[in-house]
């Protein structure tokens, strides 16, 4: 995932289906592009039951873990796989995202401003630098997928 701390920091953000399906993605890239971030992946999938397991591993005791990875899974539309490159987007993507309780997120953050329900959060964040690294090779695990690209501003910028 990058450099941790430096302008070469990846994480790993993705739009979940009930996101996708209410016509977000849009506005999700448009806030991490206008923060000043690079997307250096994209894709949608309708991902396995066993990538969404994988991805939610540290859930797997939890009461709607089974819920949650049909939900994930359930392709009625798919999930936008993105990857963000920049200064400390581990950390800014998750205060951009809010808080995952409804009660929590602020307005002004993405699940503050467009969602209510836990359940139907549209949105993921990684939530750490280690988890970003492990995310990114699950969902972008083929060469090739993520592409190294340089603004011709970017060095003044950031
Ligand atoms: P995420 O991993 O999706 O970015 O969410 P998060 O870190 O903010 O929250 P986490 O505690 O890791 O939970 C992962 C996802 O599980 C669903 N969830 N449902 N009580 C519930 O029904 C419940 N609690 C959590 C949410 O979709 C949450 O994003």
């Amino acid at each position: 995932a990058g450099v941790k701390g430096t302008a070469s920091e990846r994480t790993f953000i993705a739009v979940k289906p009930d996101g996708v399906q209410r016509g977000l993605v849009g506005k999700v890239i448009s806030r991490f592009e206008e923060r000043g971030y690079k997307l250096v992946g994209l894709k949608a999938i309708v991902p396995s039951k066993q990538l969404a397991e994988q991805h939610y591993a540290d859930l797997s005791a939890r009461p709607f873990f089974k819920g949650l990875v049909e939900y994930m899974t359930n392709g009625k539309a798919p999930v936008v796989c993105m990857v963000w490159e920049g200064k400390d987007v581990v950390r800014q993507g998750r205060a951009m995202i809010g808080a995952t309780n409804p009660l929590e997120s602020a307005p002004g953050t993405i699940r503050g401003q467009y969602c209510v329900s836990v359940g139907r959060n549209i949105i993921h964040g990684s939530d750490s630098f280690e988890s970003a690294e492990k995310e990114i090779n699950l969902w972008f695990g083929k060469a090739g997928e993520l592409i190294d690209w340089e603004p011709a501003t970017w060095g003044w910028i950031m």
